[in-house]
């Protein structure tokens, strides 16, 4: 055992702490309360101590659900989610979560124990050997290794700071095990921690950059904000608002931007979209990036002739990160800075004078709007048997609609697409799902986060394929008791069930599961509630006892097998056979 000494230090204390603790220290000191883990050598201590030193420590069945987890309570609360995993496979399961998070700009640190340098190093055979911190560092934003215990402080400083300064990401801190139990002064431990001032530092916009976005603002004829989840995340929601409502402009809210503003809002324009996007002539991104979400700013989707060509219209982006704008088309007037800072000098450059965009351009969106909304609602009216996406999802809209504070978890292909357009959100941050790279898996994940982060209840909408990545977790959930209400929109399979093997053999097709499939029963296995309901009737009643109740509650909603589509809206991304073109 190593025996750290602070140098220069005379007289030293008689007691002594260690690296467990002082990993524990370092984190409570920084406002961490909460542990994403899942046990076993070298940190099954870490986890004892942390929980019996009063941090929440939620024990997963799978280190990846643990991963999401952390990354998905970063971005409900901009403290950095941490989660705590054992070496080599251990670290591996949790390093998805960790690209999961530096890719949708959330603030995780992952923490992973490794084996010894020395054998690592040398390639000697470890115990779970393997050159982690190597293995990170591309996926992370920045990834650290501390091998002496007075080094602690300044390790958990430099993870924290990193994850949420900027552009917030994944972070990965690797500790060998041989650090738990190196010894030091207790005084000259506590001494070396750092409580991390003033993590996120505000980013003021420069004073041209703003004046520039507000001449292009102030000139156009058919303007458009895009709310990104940058903008949720940012935590400026009446800012924002005020934004929207002093200039007058309407918005798009990107998926997990939903309620930022009450997607009931008369100048919501979700359900115009595709009129807008090609329609408008200056488009400012607040906290959105012109990723495949919104085509690259390009093409057809923005009025563009061709697949690629540009629409014509002007951008400002609003972004903490300098080196966002121009990523795929021109940006005419990019705002750097932190978004309330962005958004307070916008709002104060507007002054009292604005002039609203006129009743032309306001007038088409709305008159768009209200025939799809009406074209909606008839669909959202029928009452097909089997039930199929709408009318199911119209209890879920109605369920939400009733319980605006629940957290709404969602995944799948068109159980994720359908709940996106069908189920408005009221209110900031409530809605979660499978975010920039359209991953399946962080369902149960950001169920367990979400209950306990938040404290609300959590609805999650989980196509059966999607729900299968983490289903084990519904023990979790059961374990902890959380309020959380699954509905597995079961139609056989990845897409739909209705795929046959075409070559005749006894193996069914790649995207079909077993029929009929009963996921109502795995949670009662733990002593949750589940529910096998075949009309809109038996859903509504299942969601409206599990919300009243806040039971761990797991609904089996039977789908007609045909009603989806494959690949959801993103058909067009799946490449096709050259004999089919
Ligand atoms: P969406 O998928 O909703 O379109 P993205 O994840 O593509 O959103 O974009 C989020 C953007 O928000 C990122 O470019 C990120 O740098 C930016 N961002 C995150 N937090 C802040 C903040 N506090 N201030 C400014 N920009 C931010
Ligand atoms: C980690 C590919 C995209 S959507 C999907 C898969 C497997 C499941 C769709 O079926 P589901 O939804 O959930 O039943 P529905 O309503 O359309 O039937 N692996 C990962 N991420 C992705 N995106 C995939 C595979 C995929
Ligand atoms: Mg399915």
């Amino acid at each position: 055992m190593t025996t750290a000494t602070e140098p220069g230090t005379a007289t030293n204390s008689q007691e002594t702490t260690d690296g467990f603790q002082l990993v524990i220290d370092a984190l409570k000191l920084n406002g961490i309360d909460t542990i994403f883990c899942l046990p076993g050598i070298p940190i099954t201590d870490l986890t004892r101590r942390s929980q019996a030193a009063g941090l929440r420590v939620l024990a997963f069945r799978h280190e990846q659900n643990a991963g999401y987890a952390a990354s998905i309570a970063g971005f409900l609360t901009q403290k950095p989610g941490i989660c705590l995993t054992v070496s080599a496979p251990g670290f591996l399961n949790g390093l998805n979560a960790l690209a999961h998070a530096t890719t949708n700009c959330f603030p995780m640190i992952l923490i992973s124990g490794s084996s010894e340098r020395e054998i690592v190093d040398l390639q000697q055979g470890d115990y779970e050997e393997m050159d982690q911190l190597a293995i990170a560092k591309p996926v992370a934003k920045a990834a650290y290794r501390v091998l002496h215990a007075e080094d602690i402080g300044v390790g958990i400083a430099r993870a924290i700071r990193a994850a949420v300064s900027g552009r917030p990401g994944g972070v990965y801190l690797d500790l060998p095990a041989k650090l738990f139990a190196q010894a030091m002064d207790a005084e000259a431990g506590k001494r070396s921690l750092i409580k991390v001032v003033d993590p996120a530092p505000r980013q003021l916009p420069a004073p041209e950059s703003v004046k520039r976005a507000l001449d292009l603002l102030k000139n156009a004829k058919r303007p458009l904000i895009v709310l990104g989840k940058g903008a949720a995340y940012a935590q400026v929601d009446d800012d924002i608002r005020a934004l929207v409502e002093k200039t007058g402009i309407p918005y798009l809210p990107m998926s997990m931007a939903k309620g930022l503003l009450p997607d009931t809002h008369e100048l919501c324009a979700s359900a115009a979209r595709s009129y807008v996007l090609p329609e408008a002539d200056v488009v400012m991104l607040i906290g959105a990036r012109l990723n495949w979400l919104l085509s690259h700013g390009k093409g057809r989707t923005w009025g563009g002739k061709g697949p690629k060509d540009w629409g014509g219209q002007k951008f400002i982006q609003i972004d903490i990160s300098a080196q966002e704008a121009d990523s795929n088309v021109r940006i005419d007037a990019p705002l750097v800075g932190d978004i309330g800072s962005c958004v307070q000098a916008l709002l104060s450059g507007i002054g009292s004078g604005w002039t609203r965009p006129g009743n032309d351009w306001l007038g088409s969106v709305a008159e768009r709007k209200s025939k799809n909304v009406e074209r909606m609602a008839e669909t959202l009216a029928k009452n097909p048997t089997p039930m199929n996406f709408h009318s199911a999802l119209n209890v879920v809209r109605d369920i939400v609609k009733a319980n605006p504070e629940a957290i709404l978890v969602n995944e799948g292909a068109n159980a994720l697409d359908f709940t996106r357009s069908i189920v408005d959100m009221y209110r900031p941050r409530k809605r979660i799902d499978v975010g920039t790279w359209g991953i399946m898996g962080v369902g149960m994940g950001y169920c367990v986060a979400a209950a306990a982060v938040a404290r609300q209840q959590v609805i999650a909408v989980e196509g059966d394929s999607a729900f299968g990545f983490s289903g084990m977790e519904v023990e979790t959930i059961c374990r902890y008791n959380l309020p959380v209400c699954i509905v597995v929109m079961n139609n056989n399979g990845v897409y739909k069930g209705t795929d046959v093997n075409p070559a005749g053999g006894p193996d069914v097709a790649p995207t079909v599961f077993v029929k009929g499939a009963r996921y109502d029963r795995i949670i009662e296995a733990f002593g949750g509630v589940g529910v096998h309901a075949t009309t809109p009737a038996e859903l509504r009643k299942a969601m409206e006892d599990a919300v009243r109740s806040r039971k761990p509650t797991l609904i089996n909603a039977v789908i007609d097998e045909t009603a989806g589509t494959e690949s959801g809206r993103i058909t067009s991304l799946n490449p096709s056979a050259a004999k089919k073109k």
